[in-house]
């Protein structure tokens, strides 16, 4: 549940970090997921930046009951995104960001519904949640944030390196205006961000790598036209409370 504070802090300045939303033995049961089964049971890809580094992501719209599709259909996410948006949501999709050391790229300035526009949401009215599994610094390329730039309304998006991009001419003109954040984050807390936010993130320097889950909800009064978009537009059935941890615990007893 996010407190009046954090309700606030959303709307003022379009996202807010909620810390220690996971425990650190639900963190270790999310990277044992990653470690192990992500590129066994998920597709992982590859988005380099515009200096050609890896940008590694795996991004799924199911909601299957493995570790992934827990964390999708977690209540401290799903009742968050509610709260927020004041209305029921539905899965849109979500990704592991993997960042790997020294190698990991950076992600360009962009506006998610700059991509989502286009897949016929009228309004914007979708939410991500970023989960830290690993300490996410500067050093490492944790996502930077300009706070109240989800009030600027859609800005056009392009090509830049392999990556869609806003308007570097805009990005330019609202940086001299608005100071971005470094939105660092300890593993286990929570970035919610609305979906007009602007955002980016810096290539990995460092020799710790940077991953994160991201799962993303829209509105069911925003369902997209033409049959376009991603997921279903079908009510999340929320998993238990202590699903992570009770997954770890029947996955150790079936070996
Ligand atoms: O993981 C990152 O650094 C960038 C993520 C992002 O920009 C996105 O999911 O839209």
């Amino acid at each position: 549940m996010l407190n009046w504070n954090q309700v606030q802090a959303f709307e003022r300045d379009g996202f807010v970090t909620v810390p220690s939303v996971f425990s650190r033995a639900e963190v270790d049961v999310l990277l044992e997921g990653v470690e192990l089964s992500l590129a066994a049971t998920r597709k992982v890809g590859d988005m380099p930046d515009a200096a050609g580094r890896s940008s590694k992501i795996s991004l799924w719209m199911d909601t299957r009951d493995d570790v992934f599709g827990l964390v999708t259909r977690h209540p401290r996410l799903l009742n968050g995104v509610r709260e927020l948006l004041r209305e029921d949501v539905y899965h849109w999709h979500s990704k592991v960001m993997l960042k790997e050391p020294r190698v990991g790229g950076a992600w360009e300035w962009h506006q998610d519904y700059g991509y989502w526009y286009n897949d016929h949401c009228l309004f914007p009215r979708m939410i991500s949640c970023m989960v830290a599994l690993d300490p996410a610094t500067q050093a490492n390329g944790c996502l930077q944030v300009i706070p109240g730039s989800h009030l600027l309304g859609r800005i056009n998006h392009g090509r830049v390196g392999n990556q869609a991009g806003a308007d570097p001419e805009r990005i330019a003109a609202i940086l001299e205006r608005m100071p971005p954040q470094y939105a660092e984050m300890t593993p286990g807390s929570v970035l919610f961000f609305h979906c007009n936010t602007l955002h980016a993130s810096g290539p990995n320097t460092s020799e710790i790598p940077r991953r994160a889950y991201i799962c993303c909800y829209n509105a069911f009064s925003n369902v997209p036209y033409g049959q376009k978009g991603h997921g279903k537009p079908e009510s999340v059935v929320p998993v238990a409370d202590d699903a992570i941890l009770s997954f770890a615990r029947q996955a150790k007893a079936a070996v």
